[in-house]
């Protein structure tokens, strides 16, 4: 397949940009250069293969896109939420899965070891995450317990100076390339335990999971333990419970958040210029109702959601942002970005199912973006207890 000329433009109905400081404005613009010089030109194939495209590890290490809000002495950027979600929406923008790839480094890898991790602990992994030698994963999700992570059933035994893990994780992402994994599981009084497991270890496999029509350019894994020895000092000492995985995971949403609108700017961008191209009965698509209904509709609801994320992101510089705010924006930029990407597929007619456009990469990529880091069911139901103070989800 060619490569493709991105000559992406970003929508600003309501001059969102005027509230970015002008270190925004860079960070986003270098982020998006990025996309259209090693992105763009080469997702599609690889999509299309279902293959993960190694190199743009170290590429995004380089970038600054590992951990951009972790401190510079542990490697990070030291940068705000707001330079953190550009990021991610101009990685999304080019393909879910690359902004999968920094989401989990940064957010679910990294974080965890920063918060919640020894300075040893911090000053070994963190700066060769940050720079990309190492890349990383994070298993929360088992095969029996997804929506329920608080019923896992993978455990530590206590053993002199190590531990013993066994279990197993599924649907984790980067999982097949990572040299590192933050696991969440059972200490012997049934405590959840964040512990970082390293390539190597005997017992310790990463089989692949194939056959997705979703993120076919990330790369997706099981992890596998088998009485693998784990040395104490690679256990999180700074937290235990199910507020450890889901404080990371509140981190990796905002991020999403962002994304997801950053994948429906792309397709918004895409098929406005179709629709003014494309000439049915003489005259361009875009002149009539039906298609004008369908953009219309699409920049109201990109930049309803520019304007919330921008929103949380300030809350999120306060240190004032709640989980359930994290969660109602997750879900409106998933519910959002997936309609757009609908319409925006009908909008280019046959040419949307194809690899020429990526709308329907995106479609397809939004289905997963939609289920992970908290079903669109659960984030529902995250506004449903706040607002409501009754729990329905047990
Ligand atoms: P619940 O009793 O509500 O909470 C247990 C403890 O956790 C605290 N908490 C949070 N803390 C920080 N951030 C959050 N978002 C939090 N949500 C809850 C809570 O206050 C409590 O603390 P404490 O001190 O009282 O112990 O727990 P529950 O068992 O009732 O479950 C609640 C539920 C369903 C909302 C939660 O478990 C959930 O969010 N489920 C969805 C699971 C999920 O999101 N999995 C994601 C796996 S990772 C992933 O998908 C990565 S994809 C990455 C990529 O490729 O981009
Ligand atoms: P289930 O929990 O079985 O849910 C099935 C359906 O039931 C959903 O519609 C759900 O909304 C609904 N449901 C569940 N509980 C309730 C309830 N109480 N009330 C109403 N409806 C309910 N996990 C990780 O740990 N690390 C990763 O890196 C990671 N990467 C992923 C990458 C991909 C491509 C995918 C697809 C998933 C990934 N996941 C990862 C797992 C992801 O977080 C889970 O798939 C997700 O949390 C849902 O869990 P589940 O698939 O087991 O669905």
């Amino acid at each position: 397949m060619a490569a493709k000329t991105d000559n992406f433009q970003s929508p600003d109905y309501f001059n969102v940009d005027e509230l970015l400081t002008e270190e925004h404005k860079l960070i986003r613009e270098s982020v998006r250069n990025y996309v259209k010089k090693e992105i763009s030109p080469i997702i599609e194939d690889y999509a299309q293969r279902a293959e993960f495209p190694l190199q743009i590890v170290k590429q995004l290490g380089d970038l600054g896109c590992f951990g951009p809000t972790v401190p510079e002495q542990y490697g990070g950027g030291g940068l705000d939420y707001i330079s953190y979600g550009l990021m991610m929406q101009e990685l999304e923008r080019g393909d879910s899965g690359v902004r999968s790839t920094a989401s989990v480094q940064g957010s679910l890898v990294m974080f965890p070891i920063y918060q919640y991790g020894s300075e040893e602990q911090r000053n070994k992994f963190l700066p060769k995450l940050a720079t990309g030698e190492w890349l990383g994963c994070f298993g929360l999700t088992e095969p029996n317990h997804g929506s329920d992570p608080g019923g896992m059933l993978t455990t530590i035994k206590d053993a002199g100076d190590n531990v013993i893990l066994n279990g197993a994780k599924m649907w984790i992402s980067n999982a097949p390339f990572a040299q590192v994994a933050v696991v969440w599981a059972k200490d012997e009084s049934g405590e959840i335990c964040g512990v970082i497991v390293e390539r190597g270890m005997e017992g310790f496999s990463t089989p692949a999971t194939h056959g997705k029509w979703s993120l076919r350019a990330s790369a997706t894994g099981e992890l596998v333990f088998d009485n693998v020895k784990v040395p104490k000092a690679n256990i999180l000492p700074n937290v235990k419970g199910l507020k450890g995985p889901l404080g990371c995971l509140t981190k990796a949403r905002y991020g999403i958040a962002w994304g997801a609108i950053g994948a429906a700017m792309d397709c918004y961008d895409i098929a406005l210029n179709y629709a003014k191209e494309r000439v049915q009965f003489g005259r361009p698509i875009a002149g009539f109702q039906l298609q004008q209904k369908k953009l219309a509709e699409m920049v109201t609801e990109i930049t309803k959601a520019q304007l919330l994320n921008w929103r949380l992101g300030v809350l999120m510089n306060e240190g004032k942002v709640t989980p359930q705010q994290v969660s109602m924006a997750k879900r409106n930029a998933c519910e959002v970005a997936t309609n757009i990407t609908r319409d925006a597929r009908q909008i280019l007619g046959g040419m949307g199912i194809t690899g020429e456009y990526p709308v329907m990469r995106h479609m397809m990529n939004l289905e997963s973006v939609i289920t992970y880091e908290g079903t669109h069911d659960i984030h529902l139901l995250i506004t449903g207890m706040d607002v409501t103070g009754l729990n329905a989800f047990k």
